[in-house]
């Protein structure tokens, strides 16, 4: 038994010129591959045959297991990073829209408060939109850190910041990655569905 590698949502060059096919190559074909083979090689001797994505990244954590813990997170934060995405065009709509405006006044307020977040975070990790109660809240978390270890924030909305997301598209230019990714490719109806505070089950697997 094993974790597998998720198809991505879309084809590998839907995305462009935002975020291309070669980068896609590296970033789900290896980076995203060399996480799930890692946990995979631990199954047996960790024993964690049967257990289910969510629950490696728990028992992880409980245990201290820090290798454990940034690959088998990793491999949710990707696979959920993939279905944030879309080919261009969509914008907020209904409760979401709703929710967005009374929290942050509006769509471009809320894009440019996460672009400040994931500029501003220092080296590897992940810029999020995450519900907390009935509230919005951008954050973000450091390396494989990840908003399902932690009771009560319900994942909406993530943003990968590892350099290894945008070299090769943007080089060293983190700001024009993510105000491009962020206002131009975001799948909003995913994130709308996250609402319904089930956004982590969304990216788990069985082994
Ligand atoms: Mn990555």
């Amino acid at each position: 038994m094993a974790f597998e590698l998720p198809p991505l949502p879309y084809d590998k060059s839907a995305l462009e010129p935002h975020m291309s096919a070669e980068t896609f190559e590296y970033h789900h074909g290896k980076h995203h591959k060399a996480y799930v083979d890692k946990t995979n090689g631990w199954i047996e001797e960790k024993g964690l045959a049967g257990l289910s994505l969510l629950q490696v990244i728990k028992k992880a954590k409980d245990t201290g297991d820090k290798g454990l813990f940034n690959n088998s997170a990793q491999i949710w934060n990707h696979t959920f990073f993939w279905h944030c995405l879309a080919p261009a065009g969509q914008q907020p709509s209904g409760k979401l829209a709703s929710l967005i405006e009374s929290g942050f006044g509006s769509t471009d307020e809320l894009l440019k408060k996460l672009a400040a977040e994931a500029v501003g975070h220092f080296a590897s990790g992940w810029a999020w939109l995450v519900l907390e109660g009935d509230a919005l809240k951008v954050t973000s978390y450091h390396d494989a850190d990840t908003p399902v270890a932690y009771e009560g924030v319900k994942p909406l909305l993530t943003l990968d910041v590892w350099e290894h997301a945008y070299y090769i598209d943007y080089r060293n230019a983190r700001p024009k990655f993510a105000e491009t990714v962020l206002g131009n490719i975001i799948n909003w109806d995913f994130v709308a569905q996250n609402l319904d505070g089930e956004g982590a089950s969304r990216a788990d697997q069985q082994q």
